[in-house]
């Protein structure tokens, strides 16, 4: 089958499109990697064109020989669709999980993304708790990032905060929202504390940046950044209106949607304020 023929890569296409459409992608801004699985591999294997060994900069074992679909560094989300050849990547990693090869695309030169050690550490932590997890997304979301000028940089702040604002946001992210402060993008540290986070959380936010998505699919994915994002847009509009809000949503009220709709709200998210 052609590489681009494919229905993991056509979908992976779609969802860097969808995101440019969002605004979230200026420049080269943000980066999509996708855990391909076994059976996709072997369908486009007949594509392959392998490149040299590369370091990783971080080591993920548990991801050892596993192939994924990721954005290039550099490269903008608006060009992928026309020329995805040319801004994305096909990496296989090797049996340490510490060095990776390019297997196709990028066929003018380059490498995966500058977030490739966040990208795969958030993958390594996200099988270890479902393998169904394949697909992170690192994501420019301006109403995330402009409330993280105004909110105390705190998981429970913005959990809370994004919760209120639209009555579906318990039900798509019932974990909540991580938070990290403001640090060097593209590496290793920025990695770990991302990942921590990821154990616990879908979601986590980069102060002054954006934020991070991990899901089983891109429906599911890009859905969880969507609504997030949406839900601080809400946010954003509202405290632009006036600073207190005159009703919301009470703890009660997520009690009672949490029953309805089983799912398990964690106490802390619930405080009184
Ligand atoms: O340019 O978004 O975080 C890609 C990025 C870096
Ligand atoms: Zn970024």
């Amino acid at each position: 089958m052609k590489f681009l023929e494919a229905k993991f890569v056509k979908g992976f296409i779609r969802m860097c499109d969808d995101g440019w459409n969002q605004g979230w992608h200026e420049r080269n801004g943000g980066n999509l990697s996708y855990r391909v699985k076994p059976e996709e591999v072997g369908l486009v294997k007949e594509n392959f064109n392998t490149k040299e060994w590369q370091p990783i900069g971080a080591s993920v074992p548990t991801l050892a020989n596993e192939y994924f679909l990721v954005t290039g560094s550099g490269k903008y989300f608006r060009n992928v669709s026309i020329q995805p050849e040319d801004s994305i990547c096909m990496i296989e990693l090797d049996e340490k999980g510490e060095k990776y090869r390019i297997v196709w695309g990028l066929i003018h030169g380059g490498k995966p993304t500058s977030e490739l050690p966040s990208h795969l550490m958030n993958h390594e932590v996200k099988a270890l708790v479902n393998p169904e997890y394949r697909v992170i997304y690192h994501a420019h979301t301006t109403n995330i990032i402009a409330l993280t000028f105004v909110l105390p940089l705190k998981d429970e702040v913005f959990t809370r905060e994004l919760w209120e604002m639209a009555t579906e946001c318990p039900v798509v992210f019932p974990s909540g929202v991580g938070v990290v402060g403001w640090m060097v993008p593209g590496g290793k540290e920025i990695a770990i504390a991302t990942s921590k986070l990821m154990k616990e959380y879908d979601l986590a936010i980069w102060a002054h940046h954006g934020m991070f998505a991990a899901g089983y699919d891109f429906d599911l994915t890009f859905g969880l950044m969507h609504t997030a994002e949406k839900a601080a847009e809400i946010l954003v509009k509202t405290l632009s209106m006036q600073p207190n809000k005159l009703q919301t949503i009470t703890t009660q009220n997520f009690r009672n949607l949490a029953i309805d709709f089983k799912v398990t709200l964690p106490e802390k998210f619930l405080y009184e304020k």
